[in-house]
């Protein structure tokens, strides 16, 4: 059942990302077209946002969960029916883009996250100095640690709005829906390897 009890189809997209990345910010600009000024997440915060999709109507509820350091071992409780993940990273930080990376690594590495579409978002593109988009790309070898997963990169900032609309885009876009026929394809490919591989044994 979807939304207000309509029968709309709705998937859970998790909002990852250092503490100060900008993740409530971009959550609040995407909901109310607002910058609105954030304070430390503790525990989440949690919208649903209504898109289009194949010409249909959707409802997305996006988690945004604290990235304190003390809070990341939360984050996995927040792994099972995510549709999509979206990293956020500060690209203004440099000295803690190693931090957001392994963070990145430990996330995609959750067996409950196999499969799931990944956008990263190179945030705080209007600060003087922030590292590229393809920079952060490079840095973290996403290539490489988002094999057997669609990944996008996008750049933007959260508090001006440059590039939201198009990260949000790219999520609706590649987010999987239960009732898509391709996640149902991709679904029952699975289920056949499975199936093929426990026979063997
Ligand atoms: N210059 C600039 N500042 C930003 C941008 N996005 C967020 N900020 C600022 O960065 C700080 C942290 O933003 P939050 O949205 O609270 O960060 P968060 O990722 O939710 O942090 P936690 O809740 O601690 O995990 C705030 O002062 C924001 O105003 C951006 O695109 N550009
Ligand atoms: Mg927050």
């Amino acid at each position: 059942m979807g939304l207000r009890g309509s029968k709309q189809p709705e998937a859970q997209v998790l909002l990852l990302g250092l503490d100060n990345a900008g993740k409530s910010t971009l959550l609040y600009k995407l909901k109310r077209n607002e910058c609105v000024s954030t304070v430390p997440t503790i525990g989440f915060n949690v919208e649903m946002l209504e898109a289009r999709k194949n010409r249909k109507s959707i409802a997305l509820t996006v988690w945004d969960v604290g990235g304190q350091e003390k809070l990341r071992e939360h984050w996995r409780s927040f792994h099972q029916d995510a549709a999509a993940v979206v990293f956020v990273v500060d690209s203004s930080d440099r000295e803690r883009l190693e931090e957001a990376r392994r963070e990145l690594e430990n996330t995609l590495r959750s067996e409950e996250l196999r499969g799931s579409p990944l956008v990263l978002l190179a945030n705080k593109q209007d600060v003087n100095g922030s590292l590229t988009a393809t920079e952060i790309k490079d840095a973290f070898n996403l290539r490489k640690i988002c094999s057997g997963r669609d990944w996008f990169v996008q750049p933007c900032s959260a508090s001006t709005g440059f590039g939201v609309e198009e990260a949000f885009r790219r999520v609706v876009h590649m987010v999987k829906l239960p009732s898509d026929s391709g996640a149902m394809k991709d679904n029952i490919k699975e289920t056949v390897h499975y199936l093929r591989a426990t026979r063997r044994h």
